[in-house]
């Protein structure tokens, strides 16, 4: 059936060292002329080049052309026979011509607003020339452009150029996956940077005229990344030009091809009035991330596609890293920590649960998921706890000086640890090579002044896992007294069997403050009192636990509350106590106000062996939040208005997270004022966070009706506010109306269904809207499977990745999951299903 598997690996007979591409642009018929340098390993092997979709023009080698009898071809690709290759060294030449203006995939070479542009990873290069379309074949690319557009770029350092043509040499050998070409009418946001070893770097933020003046933001991010690369890990940067390009149709966030990042653009554009604070965070983000992708990606790639994870687990680690030091350290933690619980936990939960390293795969495409980047993100930074800060830059030195122009694998990754720890980490390994998150219950004893914590670790089996073995946790434990002074300071437990135990001398029972810093993927269970959960909440000196005292009270006495409970005492009791200790970061107090999500609670009610009732949770949020601003009202109000922040606006993190902490009294205080602050926010507000801030709350209340239309008036030009627009439309709308929502403004003439990110706000935002996407008659179901099957033809990529929001479906009660079962079973029954989206419905389904 096509299943690809890791067991399966071969290295390319063939060396490849140099590639001349010549590119003829024209929107239906671009020529693309190839000269491959090819040098066979050994002998006797024939040559097969990766090809889809592309017209043959001319084929040759050494300057003679091939006969048919020499090769053959289908519908993936092209294989000359080994009679017909001469001995040693040759060049193959080939020509051949595809259509970017037909390709709506967005893989490949495409169009966007009359700019060409490509995506190439995972295997969009194959759709441009014939290939060993692979990430273990690196070799250096010189490209010739030529079209009638103003700017024509390509990887590397520009070479001559002239009216109508331009060419570009990269010296650094790469995969056929990092390769990239833009052309178009586009100005540049420019800067320049020294690196340490004093290479003059030039910077270019490229947009369409009349987005220029949303691109400092972006330029700024893009020098400190540079900066901090340096200065954390020892990476310059090895070109003399960086080159950044935005682009409004595009599959994922963006791409890290070698010195020509592609970018969606609402990862570039920001302005004040535009973008929000977390815009402007995801911003510098996704800038660092690309960027650092230089060094852990592009540099050293991978050796094939089941090690992805190598580079991105190990970027996004980089990444989040970056966010912690230049902007709130332990906030940052917290967010990090919540998204893996609320996404990777959930995809670890259902039938798409899959190890951060797969072993097997049908289209890879389907694997750029939370597993492997979040979860390995996780295993880097339990790598580095077990290392040590100075052992894991060892490591790393290690890594850059041993594999630099390399393909490599999971395996090399950590023999670095290994060489530089002197530790075994085979049982580490499991991590990567196995799916699922372990549960550690713990219990404690104290006697004779010894305090003992017991872990014991089990993982639920994953589709295709049944029986699991014990991992190595690194487990980071404190103690506290009873008037919350540590007495123990934080450290690093190594569990390494199904049941242990550690011991601690102290004076009195102790308080423990467990898996601090969340040190381990794991789901911790406990049994814990609301009033020690209160405790924790007041005096934890780990930022992490302190939050995660708090959310785990919000959770039980929501999961009481949907089974007709009141809103537990202790827990109004301590937000009160949050709400007035001045000595807090807002931004901390904020993510202390945030209830779990609605999917989160789904997901926490399931785990614990319950059936989630959507209409049930989404009346216990509202109705704790209800008390909360009943208990609260004072103090929130005196907030409000102490945290109005003056004067121009700045992104930096103390007034982001005072706006944040602002909006989060807000959306409390609406539900006792009829919305009087929230609709003078929303007609002062003169940035877009406070202005959509007060609108989704606004909309939420059910009374944002006249603050919607005034806003989509204001932005109706503005393609990235309008994809806020129809993404809070329907994500905040009342849960009864809002499949009626979504199909509403599926007709309305904005709605540009082709755009993924159009697409994804409006589809997203049902999905995103739990009790109304769940809506008891399948309505929303419906309505998502409808947009998939329209959408698989031309994009399958993006089709199969929304297809995701299904993975949740064993959760839900027997109705429920029999319609969304219907569903699936309709997706995979539609005549010509993508690969990508036959493949996740089929995985759904289980
Ligand atoms: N490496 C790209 C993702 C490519 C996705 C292909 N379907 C972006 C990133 O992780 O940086
Ligand atoms: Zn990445």
């Amino acid at each position: 059936d096509g299943t690809i598997y890791l067991s399966d690996y071969t290295p390319y007979p063939f060396d490849l060292d140099q590639v001349h591409l010549t590119f003829r642009l024209a929107p239906s018929a671009t020529r693309v002329l190839a000269r491959l340098h090819l040098t066979p390993k050994g002998e006797g092997a024939s040559l097969h080049l990766d090809g889809e979709d592309l017209k043959l023009i001319s084929l040759g080698i050494d300057g003679t052309a091939l006969q048919p009898a020499d090769y053959l071809m289908t519908e993936t690709g092209l294989t000359v026979h080994a009679a017909a290759l001469p001995e040693g060294a040759f060049t193959l030449e080939t020509e051949v011509e595809i259509a970017p203006n037909a390709n709506t995939a967005l893989e490949g070479l495409y169009m966007s607003n009359g700019m060409y542009c490509t995506q190439c990873e995972a295997e969009g290069f194959r759709k441009i020339t014939f290939y060993p379309d692979r990430p273990d074949v690196m070799a250096r690319f010189h490209v010739r452009i030529e079209g009638d557009l103003p700017v024509l770029l390509s990887n590397g350092n520009a070479g001559a150029s002239g009216q109508g043509w331009a060419e570009w040499d990269d010296p650094w050998p790469k995969p056929a996956y990092l390769f990239a070409l833009v052309a178009g009418d586009l100005v540049a946001t420019s800067g320049k940077f020294t690196t340490k070893s004093g290479l003059e770097v030039d910077l270019n933020i490229w947009v369409r005229p009349g987005d220029e003046d949303r691109c400092d933001f972006a330029l700024e991010s893009l020098v400190r990344s540079m900066v901090w690369d340096e200065e954390a890990y020892g990476r310059e940067y090895d070109l003399s030009v960086f080159n950044l390009v935005a682009v409004d149709d595009f599959n994922m966030g963006a791409m890290e091809n070698k010195g020509l990042n592609i970018f969606n653009s609402k990862l570039v554009l920001a302005s004040p009035e535009t973008a929000t604070d977390t815009d402007y965070m995801r911003i510098e983000a996704v800038i660092g991330h690309e960027y650092f992708h230089n060094w852990t990606g592009d540099r050293i790639t991978c050796r094939d596609w089941f090690q992805l994870c190598l580079k991105e687990g190990l970027t996004v680690f980089r990444d989040q890293s970056f966010t912690r030091d230049v902007r709130l350290g332990p906030v940052k933690r917290i967010e990090d920590a919540a998204t893996l619980r609320t996404r990777q936990f959930r995809e670890d939960q259902g039938p798409l649960a899959h190890p951060p390293r797969p072993n097997h795969y049908r289209e890879i495409n389907n694997f750029y998921t939370v597993t492997v980047y979040e979860k390995g993100a996780e295993i880097v930074g339990m790598l580095k706890r077990l290392a040590g800060d100075e052992g894991y830059r060892r490591a790393l030195d290690l890594y850059f000086d041993r594999h630099d122009g390399q393909a490599c694998t999971i395996e090399d990754w950590l023999k670095v640890f290994e060489d530089v720890t002197g530790r075994d980490l085979s049982q580490f390994a499991l991590w990567y090579t196995s799916a699922g998150t372990p549960h550690l219950k713990v219990t404690d004893t104290y006697a004779d002044g010894r305090y003992t914590l017991t872990f014991r670790q089990s993982t639920p089996p994953t589709p295709g896992e049944a029986e699991k073995a014990p991992r190595h946790i690194p487990i980071a434990v404190g103690l506290l007294d009873l008037q919350g002074r540590e007495v123990l300071s934080t450290q690093l437990l190594e569990m390494t069997e199904e049941e242990q135990s550690f011991s601690f001398d102290v004076a009195e029972k102790p308080v423990p403050s467990i898996l601090r810093d969340f040190s381990a993927p794991v789901v911790l269970q406990r049994e814990q009192s609301p009033e020690e959960q209160a405790f924790l909440l007041a005096h934890d000196t780990d930022g992490f636990n302190r939050w995660e005292a708090g959310r785990s009270l919000a959770q039980r006495t929501l999961i009481d509350m949907t089974k007709g409970a009141e809103p537990a005492p202790a827990y109004l009791e301590a937000i009160g106590n949050l709400l007035a200790d001045d000595t807090l970061e807002p931004a901390f107090i904020a993510h202390c106000l945030a209830l779990p999500g609605e999917d989160e609670l789904a997901q926490a009610i399931f785990a614990a062996g319950g059936t989630p009732d959507p209409d049930a949770i989404h009346r216990a949020r509202n109705t704790l939040s209800k008390a909360i601003a009943t208990t609260h009202e004072a103090r929130l109000a005196a907030l409000y208005d102490a945290l109005e922040v003056k004067g121009p606006y700045s992104p930096d993190a103390e007034p982001a997270g005072k706006r944040g902490l602002r909006l989060a009294c807000l959306s409390l205080l609406t539900k006792l004022d009829g919305g009087t602050r929230a609709k003078a926010l929303f007609d002062q507000a003169n940035n877009m966070t406070e202005s959509f801030g007060a609108l989704s709350i606004l909309i939420r209340a059910g009374i944002g009706q006249e603050a919607s239309q005034a806003f989509r008036n204001r932005w109706q030009d503005n393609r990235l506010v309008m994809d806020k627009w129809f993404m809070v439309e329907v994500a905040a709308c009342p849960p009864e109306s809002a499949v009626s929502r979504a199909r509403e403004l599926a007709q309305d003439s904005a709605f540009d269904w082709k755009n993924p990110n159009r697409f994804r706000a409006l589809v997203g935002g049902l999905t995103a809207n739990h009790a109304g996407f769940h809506a008891k008659d399948g309505s929303g179901y419906a309505f998502l499977a409808d947009w998939l099957i329209k959408l698989d033809p031309m994009n399958p990529q993006t089709a199969a990745r929304m297809s995701t929001s299904f993975e949740t479906w064993r959760r839900y009660d027997a109705p429920r999951q029999q319609m969304i079962r219907e569903e699936l079973t309709r997706i995979t029954q539609t005549r010509g299903l993508s690969r990508d989206l036959s493949e996740m419905s089929q995985r759904l389904l289980g």
